[in-house]
């Protein structure tokens, strides 16, 4: 048994080292992802996770808590000075969690929610319940969609009001914000008019967007007047992977109290210390990082255009965020797409794009890839990089090349961008595996 055991040891070991290669000479687009600080890292491997603290800092039910309340109660106070909260709340272990704590505050089982349906760009954890959504298949909220602007790809708040109307009696208790793929603000302040009409709350979902929420270059959800505001925390805001929600003064306490007994016993410690350190790091870098983030997403649009592909949205200048969307169905499928950049080195995830709606495409093979520039952002890059990614991603797509060739040149490119930027310290490379002997 020991030597079986060992066996497994030794391809665990092994694939999480290569894994670590793989990333170290590839290209990372995934729009949901980042690459924390080596901070963060050091908090992941700290001794806090290993220990419970189950309860609000100061009101624990477990000994040992002195230095994680400490912690704790700091990410809180950076938490709601960044997003000029009343209330912030860091022990949602997922942006999936921080949804289920608001659903579960601001509503009951059988109420209505509005929200972004999928291929608008909505969330899993937001759909209903025949699609397996969060809201729906858990909460038992019942879901039913905005009415969506597809030559804005934003939410059209009109006619959500005017179909509301028409269907008479129904009477949502939430009305969520914020998406997966999200390339415009939200208006929140339209919304927020309508919910009043009905007396009900606005959730924003910030998993996307909240490093440029941090950064000022996005929107400001609270101020605009969202009631709540969840989030994910390792994307944009490139921390660890963990959740975190913030509110207005109204719903704190119905919030803590959710939190713990009804959805966590362990809120994972070490996550709530990487937290707060990316939150420190946001409070003195991302003003400058969110707005290199911003600007490459809208130079590698504008670079990918010229190298004859069809980023989306053109004439609203492409993205205000992180992403670009393209269509690449006049090339390919979206899945060929994805495959053939992967074998390529280059690292993103196919898309449903607005049309795929109205042709019913099947979402495993939908008309376009999803990018996000933070990662690559966070490694260094600027706007001329981004014509080299782009360049990259044409030849692949539009003309076809030898994925294989297209490797070594992507790992070539690559070994200028090892370090992490926007972070206190970067001693190791980003992608090192680290070893603790
Ligand atoms: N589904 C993830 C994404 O946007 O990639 C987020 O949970």
């Amino acid at each position: 048994m020991k030597e079986e055991g060992l066996l497994y040891f030794n391809r665990i070991m092994e694939a999480l080292k290569k894994h670590h290669e793989f990333f170290q000479t590839a290209i990372p687009l995934i729009a949901s992802e980042n690459v924390p600080s080596p901070a963060v890292r050091a908090a992941l491997a700290s001794d806090f996770g290993n220990r419970y603290a189950e309860g609000y800092p100061g009101e624990r039910l477990y000994a040992g808590c002195r230095w994680i309340d400490e912690v704790e109660l700091l990410g809180v106070e950076l938490a709601k000075k960044i997003f000029r909260a009343p209330f912030a709340d860091l022990r949602p272990i997922s942006g999936v969690v921080a949804n289920l704590a608001a659903y579960t505050v601001l509503a009951e089982p059988g109420d209505v929610m509005v929200a972004l349906a999928i291929p608008h760009g909505g969330h899993i954890s937001h759909g209903k319940k025949s699609w397996n959504g969060t809201a729906g298949r858990v909460r038992g909220l019942d879901v039913v969609r905005y009415e969506f602007d597809y030559e804005r790809f934003n939410i059209d708040v009109d006619g959500t009001r005017r179909r509301l109307e028409k269907d008479g009696g129904v009477k949502p208790k939430i009305f969520m914000l914020g998406a997966s793929v999200f390339l415009f603000p939200h208006p929140v302040r339209e919304v927020a008019q309508l919910a009043a009409e009905y007396g009900a709350s606005v959730v924003y979902d910030a998993a996307h967007v909240a490093g440029l929420i941090a950064g000022g270059v996005f929107q400001a959800p609270l101020d605009e007047g969202a009631d709540v505001m969840t989030m994910s925390t390792h994307k944009t805001l490139a921390g660890p992977q963990h959740g975190m929600v913030v509110s207005t003064e109204k719903y704190a306490e119905q919030l803590k109290a959710v939190m713990f007994p009804p959805l966590h016993s362990n809120h994972h410690l070490h996550a709530v210390a990487g937290v707060a350190i990316a939150l420190a790091e946001a409070m003195a870098f991302y003003h400058e990082y969110t707005r290199a983030i911003v600007k490459n997403a809208k130079a590698l649009a504008a670079a990918l255009h010229e190298e004859g592909l069809s980023p989306l949205y053109e004439k609203y200048g492409y993205t205000e965020s992180h992403q670009v969307l393209v269509d690449v169905s006049r090339f390919m499928g979206g899945r060929d797409a994805e495959l053939r950049l992967e074998e390529a080195g280059i690292v993103l995830n196919r898309n449903l794009i607005p049309k795929d709606y109205e042709l019913k495409t099947d979402y495993r093979n939908p008309s376009g890839i999803r990018i996000g520039v933070q990662e690559v952002t966070r490694l260094g890059m600027g706007p001329s990089e981004m014509k080299e990614i782009a360049r990259f991603i044409s030849r692949v797509v539009v003309r076809g090349e030898d994925s294989k060739k297209i490797r070594r040149e992507v790992a070539e490119f690559r070994k200028n961008y090892t370090k992490v930027h926007y972070a206190f310290s970067n001693v190791t490379e980003a992608y090192h595996f680290i070893e603790i002997k």
